[in-house]
């Protein structure tokens, strides 16, 4: 399969994060992909489609924030990376702030993911990568790749959060219909549940959000994920959540990802998007599902009997000495 790398997306390095109450070592470090990477020997550069493609999922004035926040940041002489900490549950006033403070609050859901001084870069180096594996699948290219990082499928419109600042997944689904392609799927396996692409795609009927994840009854991102979220308007019924609970092996998995393909199946799209977080790796230091490296294969073969072009971006995963290895082993399984 050709899968797609830039190396620019390795200088985003947040110091820290809030985890559990402390400050510790951000997870989503370079070392991840840098793993990944060296697993699956030859990539390819991504070419550069520019800023169209991301304005096509987030707002102007989210973008301008995220270029600017680290220097504003610094300009307010603050140390380390932009993060927030306040925000604007209750709207009493229309959102519209100049306080770098105020603005990190408005344009993100946690507390997870500081803006550092490369972070818009390599973002953006993340975005043209899944857009460029997206082209080669555009172009007839059965499957493809994309090596992205920093992850995206937490992030909406206009808010950052869970290590996510662009969504790859949903720019490159925006990106497909603008090519001319007229249902797309998007199948996110990840540990946790995409909320960033289901709020993208809620009120479409063009694109078919199906996700097993974590049951958000325990775990994060907690206020998305839940089964009865179904879509609304046009969207109605194109949304579909398969919550597991904590401990969830294959044979837990497997059920779930059947209702999942035969859901997809039904929809006849065009095009497979395939967010993939390998935090479902029994091994994984934050996540708690019990999927083995021999897993992978078989799960990622059930996938590909659907036999529909499919783009495969990577998402989480953060148990770094086995993640090149997982993650080549679900590639292989295509
Ligand atoms: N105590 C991805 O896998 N922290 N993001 C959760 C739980 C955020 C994960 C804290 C986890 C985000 C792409
Ligand atoms: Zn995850």
């Amino acid at each position: 399969m050709r899968s797609f790398f830039d190396p620019r997306q390795l200088a985003h390095s947040p110091e820290v994060e809030l985890h559990n109450g402390a400050f510790q070592p951000h997870a989503e470090h370079g070392g991840r992909v840098r793993s990944i990477a060296s697993a699956l020997g030859r990539t390819e550069e991504p070419a550069d489609h520019g800023e169209a493609p991301l304005l096509r999922v987030h707002s102007p004035a989210y973008l301008d924030f995220l270029k600017s926040a680290w220097r504003e940041w610094r300009a307010a002489g603050r140390p380390g990376d932009a993060a927030a900490y306040a925000w604007p549950v209750v709207r009493r006033r229309p959102i519209d702030l100049d306080r770098i403070d105020a603005r990190l609050g408005r344009y993100s859901f946690d507390a997870s993911s500081p803006i550092a001084e490369a972070t818009w870069d390599s973002a953006y180096w993340s975005a043209q990568t899944a857009l460029s594996a997206l082209e080669a699948v555009l172009a007839g290219e059965r499957n493809a790749f994309a090596l992205c990082r920093p992850p995206g499928h937490h992030c909406g419109a206009d808010y950052l959060g869970g290590y996510c600042y662009l969504n790859n997944a949903a720019i490159a689904a925006e990106a497909a219909l603008a090519a001319g392609r007229r249902r797309i799927a998007i199948l996110d396996v990840d540990y946790h549940h995409g909320n960033g692409t289901q709020d993208v795609f809620y009120a479409s009927g063009d694109v078919l959000f199906v996700s097993i994840h974590a049951d958000p009854r325990t775990d994060y991102p907690y206020y998305w994920g839940h089964s009865d979220e179904a879509g609304e308007g046009e969207g109605e019924g194109s949304t579909l959540n398969l919550p597991l609970p904590r401990g969830a092996g294959r044979t837990d998995y497997e059920p779930a990802l059947g209702r999942a393909l035969e859901r997809i199946a039904a929809f006849a799209p065009d095009l497979l998007i395939c967010s993939f977080g390998a935090d479902t790796f029994g091994g994984d230091p934050i996540c708690h599902f019990a999927l083995e490296g021999c897993d992978y294969p078989v799960l990622a073969r059930r996938i590909a009997s659907l036999a529909l072009p499919t783009l495969v971006v990577m998402e989480g995963g953060y148990a770094v000495d086995a993640l090149g290895a997982n993650v080549a082993a679900f590639l292989s399984g295509f």
